[in-house]
């Protein structure tokens, strides 16, 4: 049996924006845009590895809010989920892998590189942001 390691980005929304970080690391990926999270650990939730995550790389504390449906292949062996989530405190910095974020309204996500599993998340996250 073959285990895939999940990655779960977070989709983070605030007064109809999203929120956009630019890695500064591995070399290979520093410049590309994501959705901040990563890698599940064992015994970990993906919910509770997004809450750990955006605590470790920006410093606050979210709310996981929903899936959106679908998973995309990293590499062989590591697929990434998304969640939407909401801020429940602190203020977002680039603390850890990250050098620059920025708050994207829908329309506005054309101006960043985001990496390529990233991006049908992003749309679909910018339609929901859209529509309302
Ligand atoms: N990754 C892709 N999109 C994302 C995230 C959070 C991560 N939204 C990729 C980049 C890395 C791998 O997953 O190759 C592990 O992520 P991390 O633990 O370095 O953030
Ligand atoms: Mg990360």
């Amino acid at each position: 049996m073959t285990t895939v390691r999940v990655v779960v980005g977070g989709a983070v929304c605030e007064r109809g924006r999203l929120l956009a970080a630019r890695r500064s690391a591995p070399p290979a990926l520093a410049g590309r845009w994501e959705l901040p999270g990563g890698k599940v650990e064992d015994g970990e939730t993906p919910e509770q590895a997004l809450v750990r995550e955006l605590h470790e790389e920006l410093g606050v504390d979210v709310a996981p809010v929903e899936r959106i449906p679908g998973e995309w292949v990293l590499r062989p062996g590591f697929v990434l989920q998304v969640w939407t989530a909401r801020l429940v405190s602190g203020r977002p910095e680039p603390l850890q892998d990250h050098d620059e974020l920025r708050w994207l309204r829908p329309g506005e996500e054309r101006e960043v590189d985001w990496l390529d599993q990233d991006r049908p998340a992003v749309a679909e996250v910018m339609r929901r942001l859209g529509s309302r």
